[in-house]
């Protein structure tokens, strides 16, 4: 059985875990809880990076980064795929993805620094630098859902970006990202349903 490092409210794990409930492989991956900060955790010795996921296959290679695995967990099942092939609907699906991991990884950091960086070393204008990313971004997704280039047949960019939208809510509710973004409210809330997103909803 492949093994998942993961730990509780990271977006990049939740990616991998829709994609394996979306394309019926969740009994195939056993989850492995880690925890990157601690210097105890073993995690580096899987992934030397630090960082979750990681995804140990049954011959001990590891893969590591939501978007490698997210792929190569795309090539193991016969369904519908998620990654679409080479094309126009690829290169759309991978940068919508890259701006989901984008609006992410700057959601995450605005975390770390508000959670874990001792006080004397605040450092507010980082926070607000990561914030700006966050609603540029997030106004790039309105621009999309108003073009109606997020409906369609769901794919790794929009999963991607429905669980950026997830994360945003869970960490950075004063966004209060709907009140102006009102095509991607409704793209979203409709997204929510699905029943891979409304199981791993982050709490
Ligand atoms: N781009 C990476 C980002 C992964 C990432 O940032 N993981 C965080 C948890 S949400 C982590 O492990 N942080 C610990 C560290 O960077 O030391 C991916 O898509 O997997």
């Amino acid at each position: 059985m492949m093994q998942l490092y993961y730990a509780g409210t990271s977006p990049f794990v939740r990616k991998v875990t829709v994609l394996a409930l979306e394309t019926g492989q969740s009994a195939k991956l056993e989850r492995v809880a880690t925890n990157p900060w601690s210097d105890e955790d073993p995690l580096p010795g899987t992934n030397p990076v630090g960082r979750i996921p990681a995804l140990r296959l049954d011959d001990g290679t590891v893969l590591s980064g939501s978007q490698l695995i997210c792929e190569y967990l795309d090539s193991l099942h016969i369904g519908t795929k998620l990654f679409p092939p080479a094309g126009p609907a690829r290169w759309q699906a991978l940068n919508q993805q890259y701006l989901a991991d984008g609006a992410m990884e700057a959601g995450v950091a605005s975390v770390v620094e508000r959670l874990r960086r001792p006080a004397q070393y605040a450092w507010p204008d980082w926070v607000a630098r990561q914030k700006k990313k966050v609603e540029r971004t997030l106004d790039s997704f309105e621009a999309m859902a108003k073009q109606g280039e997020l409906s369609g047949p769901i794919t790794i960019g929009t999963l991607t970006i429905a669980i950026a939208l997830g994360y945003i809510d869970f960490r950075m509710p004063d966004l209060e990202w709907r009140k102006t973004r009102p095509a991607l409210a409704a793209w979203e809330a409709v997204m929510a349903e699905r029943p891979s997103l409304a199981q791993t909803k982050p709490a």
